[in-house]
């Protein structure tokens, strides 16, 4: 039983991880100067090598080498296309006594594991000096979930050949993405309370001149309400539309982008939905992107395991900080009930229900069987108490977009009370995924082997590519790499020590994440260098300071302007805001030196004091304070001004 628990444990949280070494461009090691091939270029050694003597820029290239006109093999590499962009793929590639064929590039889709179609530029032969080739521009087919881009010789070509300065490019993006930032959770008003409907529209760069955006609102039985047109531009546009005093009900605020001519060049519709105040949900998000249970503003600490997670594991939860727990399998009614038990929620993963992909359900077949499976599940499950979100996403891709929109709808229909989440790996396209869940997070996992900044960075790309409209829960590390060695190029590791956990927990909140997940109790549990009874306790400590202080985090009172002096300390990131009779300002230095900063506020200096030392500090003036902040340190200060 343990045995299995283990596979069934290790083979989940690859899942997870496997894409999440992959960063932000679009190719991974696209010139070939890091230092090996893998994990990104999947290549067999027989005929793909690195050589540090031939190459276009840099030091060095890939190597191709066939002497058997037998042997066809590929350097492929997977990649994440979105269905709504144009691509090109280009490459440099000198040849020396090619033949019987030529050497050349490719990129290939997938439809789950079968192959469906791909472009194919023609190559180089005989014996040329670099030369460039360049696919056409290229949109991902129907159906297609899966992407490589390939270096090749075709069938029984001969010779030698190299590669380098591979570029895959986004030649035309989506036109216009758009989110309402009120109302913003689901387009919920309450009735009486509503105001302006505020909508924030972006522009891709190939936006025509005198393009407009005809918006119309429009009632459930689509008749016109209200219709307004704005002129736009290239980027970001924040629209206000003046709210009619509705009825209670349905309502679709239509967009139309048009060029000079009126022709359409995308649309958008948004539901609004203005409900009464008892028929709010007790579990919401509310337009400060703050999760409300019963109406109160709660900071989600959670923890990655999965649906066997035992008792003994959820008394251990139960008397820490942590509130819920995001289980990986299919969830079922007595894991609710087991930890309603221990007073923790469940974030239910729904997240495998999508067809052809490694972990697709063995009775998932069709597409079709993706709403049978999860749509009564979500029915039978949304009205237990321990219920706090749904999973939806786990770092898929974007070629899903289209059942990513249909999974969420599912979810809005048929649970309209709990909100959806999905997390992501690249942080910098999270604005593809606004209609695809309620709440958002990005996984930066970056210890040892990238800057710790990394978790802030992370969460503030995710925030700002969120326009503000979704709440942010981050993914923190609290894992050795050791425990994946197949997706581990380094092979080397290290547990996240408890500074440096504290520190990346605080960059997340720094940085805007209104909730933070640590993955995973089941990787804490088998970390090679630090036993789980030692670490554990160091845990809960930083989340118990979390909990200490998420009322004041969650705080909407409006804060005072806290600020250090530009040029000084960029490494320090800092969250202010105003609880009760004080003001909070939360600073993390991301630094491995000690950072002395000068802070300014713009109110009298009353009182300051050090919240994790309760150290009396001193004020320079009526407006100053200074500290010195340890490497990688986490201060918090509690200031009371004169009035
Ligand atoms: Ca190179």
């Amino acid at each position: 039983m343990m045995f299995n628990r283990r596979c069934f444990l290790f083979a989940l949280a690859l899942l997870s991880l496997i894409t999440s070494l992959t960063s932000a461009q679009l190719l991974e090691n696209p010139d070939f100067e890091a230092q090996s091939l893998s994990p990104h270029w999947l290549a067999n050694a027989k005929v793909y090598q690195l050589d540090h003597a031939t190459f276009r820029t840099g030091q060095s290239s890939l190597q191709w080498a066939n002497n058997d006109p037998r042997q066809y093999l590929h350097a492929r590499q997977d990649i994440e296309l979105d269905p709504a962009s144009e691509y090109t793929f280009e490459a440099w590639i000198k040849t020396q006594d090619v033949k019987d064929g030529y050497v050349t590039i490719a990129v290939e889709f997938y439809a789950g594991d079968r192959y469906h179609s791909g472009t194919y530029p023609k190559g180089v032969t005989g014996t040329e000096d670099w030369t460039h080739v360049k696919t056409d521009s290229f949109v991902l087919p129907q159906g297609v979930t899966r992407a490589h881009v390939m270096c090749y010789a075709r069938r029984s070509t001969t010779g030698k050949a190299w590669f380098d300065d591979l570029a895959l490019t986004e030649v035309k993006s989506q036109i216009m993405h758009s989110a309402l930032r009120y109302p913003a959770y689901r387009g919920l008003i309450t009735r009486g309370q509503q105001r302006d409907i505020n909508l924030r529209v972006k522009l891709a760069e190939h936006l025509p001149a005198d393009a407009s955006l005809n918006i119309q609102l429009l009632d459930h039985a689509n008749q016109v309400i209200q219709s307004q047109k704005n002129p736009v531009k290239k980027g970001i546009n924040d629209i206000t539309i003046q709210a009619a005093t509705l009825a209670a009900g349905l309502y679709n605020l239509q967009l139309r982008l048009t060029d000079d001519k009126q022709n359409e060049l995308a649309n958008m519709t948004h539901r609004i939905n203005v409900v009464e105040a008892w028929q709010l949900p007790n579990i919401m998000i509310d337009e400060h992107q703050r999760l409300l249970v019963d109406g109160k503003p709660v900071m989600p600490i959670g923890v990655y395991d999965n649906v066997n997670i035992t008792d003994d594991e959820l008394a251990l939860l139960q008397n820490s900080a942590v509130n819920c727990v995001l289980a990986y399998g299919v969830p079922n009614r007595s894991l609710l009930d087991r930890l309603d038990a221990h007073d923790l929620k469940l974030i239910a993963s729904v997240k495998d229900f999508f067809l052809g992909h490694k972990w697709t359900p063995k009775n998932l077949k069709h597409v079709d069987d993706e709403a049978k499976l999860m749509r009564p599940l979500v029915k039978s499950l949304r009205d237990h108490p321990a219920m706090l979100a749904w999973y939806l996403n786990d770092e898929l891709p974007l070629s899903y977009m289209d059942r990513f929109k249909a999974h969420y709808q599912w979810v809005i229909e048929d649970d309209p009370a709990h909100p959806a989440f999905s997390v992501l790996m690249r942080p910098h396209q999270i604005d593809r995924y606004l209609h695809t869940a309620d709440v958002l997070g990005s996984d930066p996992y970056p210890l040892p082997h990238k800057p710790i900044e990394l978790a802030g960075q992370w969460t503030q790309q995710t925030v700002a590519q969120t326009f503000n409209a979704r709440p942010v829960w981050q993914v923190v590390q609290a894992f050795n790499w050791q425990n994946y060695p197949k997706v581990n190029q380094n092979q080397t590791g290290q547990t996240p020590t408890q500074t440096q956990l504290r520190n990346m927990i605080w960059q997340c909140l720094t940085n805007g994440a209104n909730g933070i997940l640590l993955y995973s109790l089941y990787d804490m549990q088998r970390n090679p260098d630090i036993d789980f009874d030692t670490y554990w306790p160091q845990v809960t400590k930083i989340l118990a300071e979390v909990q200490q202080h998420s009322q004041a985090l969650l705080s909407i009172q409006s804060p005072p302007k806290v600020t250090i002096p530009s040029g000084d300390n960029p490494s320090l990131s800092m969250r202010v805001t105003r609880w009760q009779d004080a003001a909070y300002v939360f600073v993390v230095n991301t630094s491995d030196k000690p950072q002395t900063a000068n802070f300014q506020i713009n109110t009298p200096i009353k009182s300051i004091q050090e919240l994790s030392t309760e150290q009396t500090l001193t004020a320079t003036d009526s407006q100053h304070w200074q500290d010195t902040l340890k490497p990688l340190d986490v201060r918090m200060y509690r200031i009371t001004t004169n009035p």
